[in-house]
């Protein structure tokens, strides 16, 4: 590289980085995103003229765009991924270590010239409101124009990033599709490399390299890596929480508002969940966020909550007008699809969308479909697209201060066991049920599917530190205030299925009935037991649903003999975490069993 301008903007340690990584990297051309709409439709309108985009039929789905990605590039690979603390001990057994070092010297040797003919672009980016002081500047190099438009949807992405950033400190973060161009060489449809695949964090350093991927969870650097694992770790450190949960406001019929977080694994209806349309009427939702929350302490003690993000990166199979018309209409126009199937007509499809597959579809994997051929859409296939657009976009969203939390609600994918909802006895006890979240596993992470696995409050792929460590800071945030200013918490199960395999809860716009329960309990107003696990629902609005009374009674017993061996493979996996199990919570599984055995 010659001659490349030093002023790139007003921050000097952003212009000697930029500096560095282009001659590491040596790309061909440099670009400084400024977040216009013009940049977005010159990026859009270069890949659709190297077929790398399709421009849908503008009469059905305005100003949107499909692609379709490598075939082995369609999900997070938690076991690429690594957070490479100084001390190994900081990482923790839950994630995948390296020595710093010995890292940084992998990465300069995959990064050499990986950006070789092709555009470095520069993203500035803000997580969380820009007037916000909760929010973090991030700067993503990259050398993939997709990820610059899916940036400018999911992020406060361009100029607005960089003016709130000023002379201040960033997040680094470089990515690249890690397939260098000889001259004249012609580019992949979507290029990746699977083999060399690595995303790294250095949550000291607080930085994010990411190298073979172009999917979401690994190379749009705001989401996961920054908003999840870099800011976990400065949350720890600052006293305060980066959480893998949805944000919604409720509102009674009587017009009162509420907010509750709500945390699952990836793939088991947070999205859904954000944008409910109750079934009950008079109820009504708002959303702030689909997929992630900072918790802070506020001024008047109680626990406020930002979405750091500014857009969706939704799953696609199983929405539907049924499951989630919110999501729908958000969808309508000027979203980009990721792997779901393309009909005759140029618009999207994917499996639950509505009935039978139409006529002429072309796959996920860009062929002529046929039913011979498994699943149209890939399973973890995807729709990128503004927050603004949905029709329930709460407008405390932008606030900058975040909205004060009544409710957190954990929960996961169980066919047994775990009731429909139950409540907390106390802070402590609500930690130790988000320590206690197992799920089966889902197609938002390569490997198996439908495995149970412990996935402390959907954070297992996500936490920047050590679990242990993590619990722990739980149990602190809990101290910051008087317990009554604390939201209350709460598990909740979709899922439970009965012995012939059905789902026994109708779930999506039906969930509202349990959200009004839990909005009412937080006002001191639905009835409740108290049982060995928490406080269960005595009364559930189940009005014009058509339940049988065996399933209710099923979705709301405390079964002792599943629950101990329940307790017994939790203190089989708190051992893992050694010495930095809290005791707090290993005293509130003996008090759990107690009240079993009782
Ligand atoms: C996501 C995930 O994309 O959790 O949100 O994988
Ligand atoms: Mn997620």
């Amino acid at each position: 590289m010659q001659n490349i301008p030093r002023q790139w903007t007003e921050n000097g340690t952003l212009n000697r980085w930029i500096d560095e990584i282009a001659s590491l990297c040596r790309p061909s051309h440099i670009h400084l995103c400024d977040g216009s709409d013009e940049e977005y439709d010159r990026l859009a309108k270069t890949l659709v003229d190297a077929g790398k985009l399709t421009l849908l039929n503008p009469a059905k789905r305005p100003h949107s765009f499909w692609c379709h990605s490598h075939p082995d590039d369609v999900a997070r690979v938690e076991e690429s991924t690594f957070i490479c603390s100084l001390r190994e001990e900081d990482s923790g057994p839950t994630n995948h270590w390296k020595e710093p070092a010995e890292m940084h010297r992998h990465l300069h040797t995959l990064f050499c010239g990986c950006m070789q003919g092709r555009t470095m672009y520069v993203v500035p980016y803000c997580m969380g409101p820009i007037s916000s002081l909760f929010s973090v500047v991030g700067v993503e190099i990259t050398d993939s124009a997709y990820v610059v438009l899916n940036m400018k949807l999911m992020t406060r992405m361009g100029k607005p990033a960089l003016e709130h950033l000023e002379g201040g400190s960033f997040v680094p973060g470089v990515h690249s599709v890690g397939v260098p161009l000889a001259e004249g060489e012609k580019d992949l449809l979507w290029p990746c490399n699977p083999q060399a695949r690595c995303i790294v964090h250095f949550p000291e350093e607080r930085s994010i390299w990411s190298y073979g991927s172009g999917y979401g969870g690994n190379a749009l650097l705001g989401k996961k890596c920054l908003a999840l694992r870099i800011a976990s770790a400065i949350g720890r450190d600052e006293g305060w929480l980066a959480e893998h949960m949805l944000i919604l406001g409720i509102t009674s019929p009587q017009g009162e508002k509420r907010y509750m977080a709500a945390a699952f694994p990836s793939a088991c209806g947070k999205t859904n969940l954000a944008m409910l349309t109750p079934s009950l009427p008079g109820w009504k939702i708002e959303c702030v966020g689909d997929d992630i929350a900072w918790i802070h302490v506020g001024r008047d003690g109680r626990l406020y909550a930002i979405n750091p993000e500014a857009g969706y990166f939704g799953v696609a199979p199983g929405t539907s007008m049924k499951t989630n018309p919110n999501a729908m209409r958000t969808i309508q126009k000027n979203t980009i699809f990721t792997n779901v199937a393309l009909t005759a007509d140029h618009d999207v499809w994917w499996e639950g969308i509505n009935g039978e597959a139409p006529e002429g579809l072309t796959s996920w994997l860009g062929e002529k479909w046929n039913p011979s051929k498994g699943a149209a859409a890939q399973p973890n296939s995807r729709f990128t697209v503004s927050a603004k657009q949905n029709p329930i976009y709460d407008t405390e969203a932008d606030n900058p201060q975040g909205v004060p939390l009544s409710a957190i609600i954990f929960g996961g994918r169980r066919n047994s066991v775990i009731p429909l909802v139950y409540e907390a006895l106390s802070w402590e006890h609500g930690v130790f049920m988000g320590a206690s979240i197992s799920s089966e596993t889902t197609a938002a992470a390569k490997g198996d599917l439908g495995k149970l696995r412990h996935d402390p409050f959907a954070m297992l792929p996500f936490c920047g530190y050590h679990m242990g460590d993590y619990f722990r800071h739980w149990l602190e945030m809990g101290q910051k205030t008087a317990p009554e200013k604390l939201p209350r918490i709460y598990t909740v199960n979709w899922f439970r299925k009965s012995s012939d395999g059905h789902y026994m809860w109708p779930g999506f716009g039906e969930n509202a009935r349990v959200l009004k329960w839990i909005f009412e309990r937080t006002a001191e107003e639905a009835p409740a037991q108290k049982t060995a696990i928490g406080y269960l629902p005595t009364e559930l609005d189940v009005s014009h649903l058509s339940l049988s009374q065996e399933h209710m009674e099923k979705l709301l017993e405390v079964d002792k003999a599943a629950w101990l061996q329940e307790t017994e493979g939790l203190a089989a996996y708190f051992k893992l975490f050694g010495q930095k199990m809290p005791e707090a919570l290993l005293g509130e599984l003996k008090e759990l069993r107690e009240r079993l055995e009782k």
